[in-house]
């Protein structure tokens, strides 16, 4: 590859405030990469209202087409149903097959704070996402709304999968030598996030596609321990997987913190898990950290290593000097402030 060509969707809110700091943070790493070429792409409620399209077909079309990777800001969504809307960032999921959001959380070792490091795989494609909802009139006047939860054997088995060989990645990522200090000491583990107890059909489809994976693997996992508790990879199903990473979040301290990437078998698209933040929107103070770690997973599991270390490397030693930190981790400084002390160190 001579070339890495990037679809950039900022759509709405904050997320066109923090992908630039993402694109920067791509453009530093100067030939640690292919040049990378950067492609604006648009979708949004904003592009909703305007065009009365969420995701125009062309932004699928040149993602499908002509992109070897993509980063994608935040999307806002209305609260209540819109005729015609719906999330562009669920579709996007859907017409590139990514069917795993793979999310670590982890704090800077040195800093204070909760040990953390972990790396939450969330399946991406069905659970209650299918957006199949009813609602009834009840005899009483009442109302009764149903949604149904979707769980498949395919979906679950890819899911594991995927979590598996992350877990055997991160395995040999922490015992290779020079490898930095991590607060996880045992084995990698899988952990399976589920409620089978009281969702024994969905749930209990879900535990026993995953634990499968490992028991027929013919040994390749033997490596990987596997319970369902304290997790250093967790498998979830969507929404479980959802609801755990704002939680995890707020251990390391910020939704502003937390990277992820959108992964299908060929394609990756780098996505910072919070949202479009309405509440700082357009002040220029919106933490670019969780997009910057973004670009530096989606360059990772696209195979670049060495490059998303460099600035994953320079992200820490920012986050441990304290000097430059938005005013969700308590301090002053704008987005653009963090960012190019980032850049520096990148
Ligand atoms: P949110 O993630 O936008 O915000 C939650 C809290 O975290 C807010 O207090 C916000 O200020 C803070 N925060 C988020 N990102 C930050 C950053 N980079 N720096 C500093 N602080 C940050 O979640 P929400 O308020 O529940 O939802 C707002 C909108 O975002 C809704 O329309 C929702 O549909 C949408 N949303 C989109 C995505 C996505 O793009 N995939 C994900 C979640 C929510
Ligand atoms: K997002
Ligand atoms: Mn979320």
């Amino acid at each position: 590859r001579s070339t890495l060509k990037i679809g950039m969707i900022p759509a709405d809110g904050v997320g066109r405030e923090v992908l630039p700091a993402a694109q920067r943070a791509i453009e530093a790493l100067g030939s640690a990469i292919p040049k990378p070429e950067f492609i604006p792409l648009i979708a949004g409620w904003e592009e909703f209202n305007k065009n009365g399209k969420a995701l125009p077909d062309e932004t699928v079309r040149v993602l499908k087409e002509e992109c070897d990777a993509a980063m994608f800001g935040s999307v806002q969504s209305p609260s209540h149903k819109v005729a015609g809307y719906s999330s562009p960032i669920v579709a996007l999921r859907k017409h590139l097959d990514l069917y795993a959001n793979i999310r670590p959380v982890a704090s800077v070792p040195g800093t204070a704070g909760p040990d953390v490091n972990l790396v939450i795989v969330r399946e991406n494609t069905e659970c209650l996402y299918i957006k199949k909802e009813e609602i009834h009139d009840n005899a009483d006047g009442s109302k009764t709304a149903f949604a149904t939860r979707q769980i498949t054997s395919k979906a679950s088995e890819r899911i594991g999968r995927m979590a598996f060989e992350l877990a055997l990645r991160r395995g040999a990522e922490r015992a290779a030598p020079g490898a930095p200090a991590t607060f996880w000491k045992g084995p990698p583990k899988v952990t399976i996030v589920h409620k089978s107890n009281v969702l024994s059909v969905t749930d209990g489809l879900f535990r026993e596609t995953v634990r499968a994976v490992k028991e027929n693997d013919g040994g390749r996992y033997d490596g990987v321990e596997m319970n369902e508790q304290l997790f250093d990879v967790a498998v979830a199903p969507n929404l479980y997987g959802d609801i755990i990473s704002d939680g995890a979040a707020a251990l390391v301290g910020s939704l502003g913190l937390v990277p992820s990437v959108n992964a299908g078998d060929n394609f990756f698209m780098g996505e910072p898990v919070h949202g479009s933040a309405p509440d700082i929107a357009g002040k220029g103070i919106a933490n670019p950290i969780a997009s910057i770690r973004s670009a530096a997973l989606m360059l990772s599991s696209m195979g670049y290593l060495e490059a998303a270390t460099r600035i994953n490397a320079a992200v820490d030693a920012v986050i441990l000097e304290g000097k430059y930190s938005t005013p969700d981790l308590g301090g002053k400084s704008t987005t653009d402030e963090v960012t190019e002390a980032i850049l520096k160190k990148i």
